[in-house]
């Protein structure tokens, strides 16, 4: 179980906080409004009843050995006067715990169906107060028809309808179409500046079979095209498995790019202090499911270092609630931007614009395709907003009853 502490100006916004970070399954442990202003909500993922009762008894338990995650607006505000920050990392425990809380006289089943209860309650709450704000949008025809076209390319429903209610209500279809790509374009974070031609030691991490290996060949052709091969090293930690370290292996030959491998944990950073004097390195890693156990290890192993930044690499054609989980999941490697694969194979792009605006994770490169190294672009907000309705209706063309029609 991971029990962590979130502080923010309001509610609303302390429990979306723990739900981007925490996901849908997060059990909200307690909350209260804090004497020195804002909210605080203590919740827990891979909830254990029983070890969350005992916990949240001990009186020895100290509010810092929580983690805490302070919204940024109310960091940026306290930091200002400091004293609500030094409340956030100070404050009592969890509300139970408190001097003179008496324990909870509810046997743990007892407890356990009256949360189940809470949280169905929640849920059905929080679905019809969507129902309200979609239906009260739903009058307008221009923002019913932002609504139609956005859930039609995947988009979250959430984002969908604060895109429209931004949309004037008496906007003709083309300027409504052109608010809505903007206000998707401008909701998306893009890295500024070419993570490749700012040099230094990138890992691509993520899931298994997304085109890590495949990424990483078009980048460092990308950048030898630009600079020569001899600025450029790559390294694979994918050793273990088979056929893993021959892919990339393949790619260095094509290239004329050596390839380091790493066979130990302690190896790595002897081996980038070799290739020190390179511009750029690029490591392959070898790709974990979100809930593999040895995901932590490694990202843990990449950190340790201290030089490597890592780069999330996202398939564009998968759900969004899994694509969720591998943000929150690999969160560990603190990745300062993502890149998104196959954008080619979905028709519903905007699930996977959703998770990266949801997550404010900037994206820095696009790939939509096998070649090598033809299918890589730089990552740009108005080209990925447009791509939207190019990729829905290549999706459509291949609709069988539309097929069936053409004949
Ligand atoms: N359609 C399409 N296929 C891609 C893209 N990027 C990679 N692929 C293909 O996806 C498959 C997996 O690519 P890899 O590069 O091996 O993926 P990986 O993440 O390194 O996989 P593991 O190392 O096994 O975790 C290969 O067949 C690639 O050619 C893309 O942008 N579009
Ligand atoms: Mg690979």
């Amino acid at each position: 179980m991971r029990i962590k502490r979130f502080v923010a100006p309001d509610m609303r916004t302390a429990l979306r906080m723990v739900r981007d970070d925490q996901g849908p399954e997060a059990v909200i442990l307690s909350s209260r409004k804090l004497d020195e202003g804002g909210f605080e909500v203590i919740a827990a993922t891979d909830y254990d009843e029983a070890l969350a009762r005992h916990t949240l008894l001990a009186d020895q338990l100290p509010a810092r050995a929580l983690a805490t995650e302070v919204d940024p607006a109310l960091a940026r505000n306290e930091r200002r006067s400091q004293s609500a920050l030094r409340a956030a990392s100070t404050a009592a425990p969890p509300a139970p715990a408190r001097a003179g809380a008496e324990p909870s006289p509810l046997d743990p089943p007892t407890l356990r169906e009256l949360r189940r209860e809470l949280a169905t309650m929640r849920e059905l709450l929080e679905r019809q107060a969507n129902r309200f704000a979609e239906e009260r949008l739903r009058a307008v025809r221009a923002r019913a028809e932002v609504l139609d076209e956005l859930a039609a390319y995947g988009c979250d429903p959430e984002l969908a309808r604060s895109i429209a209610t931004a949309v004037p209500a008496d906007a003709e279809p083309a300027r409504a179409r052109g608010i809505m790509l903007g206000l998707l374009a401008k909701s998306l974070v893009i890295c500024r500046r070419e993570p490749i031609e700012a040099g230094g030691v990138i890992a691509l991490v993520g899931p298994t079979g997304v085109g890590k290996t495949t990424t990483i060949a078009k980048l460092a052709a990308r950048f030898s095209a630009a600079h020569g091969p001899r600025d450029i090293a790559l390294v694979t930690t994918d050793v273990h498995r088979c056929g893993g370290r021959e892919q990339l292996a393949t790619f260095g030959r094509m290239l004329g790019i050596p390839v380091t491998e790493i066979h130990r944990e302690d190896a790595l950073a002897p081996a980038l202090e070799r290739l020190a004097d390179y511009r750029l390195v690029l490591i392959d890693t070898p790709g974990f499911g979100p809930r593999d156990r040895n995901l932590a290890a490694q990202l843990h192993w990449l950190r340790a270092t201290g030089k490597v930044r890592c780069h999330l690499t996202l398939p564009a054609n998968a759900q969004a609630a899994d694509l969720d989980e591998v943000v929150r999941r690999f969160r560990g490697a603190e990745p300062e931007a993502s890149i998104l694969t196959k954008v080619d194979e979905t028709g519903c792009l905007g699930s996977a614009l959703s998770v990266l605006i949801r997550h404010r994770l900037p994206v820095a490169y696009v790939t939509d395709g096998q070649r090598v190294p033809e299918d890589i672009q730089r990552a740009e907000a108005h080209r990925l907003v447009l791509r939207l309705g190019e990729l829905r209706r290549a999706a459509r063309v291949l609709e069988p009853k539309e097929n069936a029609d053409a004949a």
